[in-house]
């Protein structure tokens, strides 16, 4: 009798505890899932703009910032044409600003907490500036090189602490670098469309095409009844490690003019996952 009596208080000491430690725990932790899913790319029905912006206002991660456990996966379902993901890991006080302002347009035209209007009306802003149109010049050993596309031009892209996350390199006859592909300046999780690091082991794996290939999105049919999007593909990624990851699209006009990226969080709540 005693000891079942101790056992109640315990369990309800405990409850009693638990209340403040929730309450103190960070915002991210206490939204944190399991299991996310992100839209790489507008779902579909996709929007995008007649020319010339076109498709670059759908290019975008749905949310752009997303917090998991510690072992949980995320899975990427792709949207639209053109896409290749990469994950990078970042500082964890990295913000979307200190991303976006090594970019084509910098800050310019990046609202991180706009409204979905406002995020449209950036998207169009950026793309007027940074397209595959404009004629860029850049010094490359000693030697001007004239580039169509502002995307081509090389940009280092660095974290919350300044360290160099991607490097891409010009792309300055369209083949050189043609993807943002780049596996040795931070510790690189996923690449789905570009050279392998094994380029040099086994160059026969990859001869010819260091692009690789895009990823198949869904797609839109309006006139089949009713009007269905094709599946894509849907990509899932376990992250065993904690930290802030850069999740960012291989298609250089995406993420160099368009700003395609988002996070993906990774906490450990002290709880066995
Ligand atoms: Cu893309």
């Amino acid at each position: 009798m005693t000891r079942t009596t101790g056992i109640v208080v315990g369990a309800a000491l405990a409850i009693a505890v638990s209340f403040p430690m929730t309450g103190r725990a960070d915002d991210k932790e206490k939204n944190a899932v399991q299991n996310a899913t992100v839209h790489f790319g507008q779902p579909q029905p996709q929007t995008p703009d007649p020319n010339p912006v076109g498709a670059a206002v759908t290019h975008f991660l749905m949310p752009n910032d997303v917090t998991i456990h510690k072992g949980g996966t995320v899975t990427f379902v792709v949207n639209g044409g053109g896409h290749g993901i990469t994950i990078h890991e970042v500082a964890k006080k990295t913000t979307r600003a200190d991303i976006a302002e090594d970019l084509c347009d910098g800050n310019n035209n990046e609202t991180a907490d706009a409204t979905v209007a406002q995020e449209i009306t950036d998207r169009r802003a950026r793309a007027a500036v940074c397209n595959g149109a404009v004629r860029e010049t850049a010094v490359i050993n000693g030697v001007v090189v004239s580039f169509l596309g502002s995307q081509n031009l090389d940009y280092m892209i660095t974290d919350g602490k300044g360290n160099l996350v991607i490097e891409p390199g010009f792309n300055a006859d369209g083949a050189i670098n043609p993807r943002l592909d780049d596996p040795d300046n931070s510790p690189r999780l996923l690449a789905t469309s570009g050279a392998s690091p094994g380029d040099t082991a086994n160059p026969a794996a990859i001869a010819g095409n260091r692009a690789g290939a895009f990823l198949t999105g869904t797609a839109f049919n309006p006139t089949a009844t009713p009007p269905v999007a094709a599946p894509g593909n849907r990509i899932q990624v376990k992250f065993l490690s904690t930290g802030r990851y850069l999740v960012i699209c291989m298609n250089r006009a995406h993420s160099l003019n368009d700003h395609m990226f988002g996070f993906v969080n990774v906490v450990d709540d002290g709880e066995d996952k």
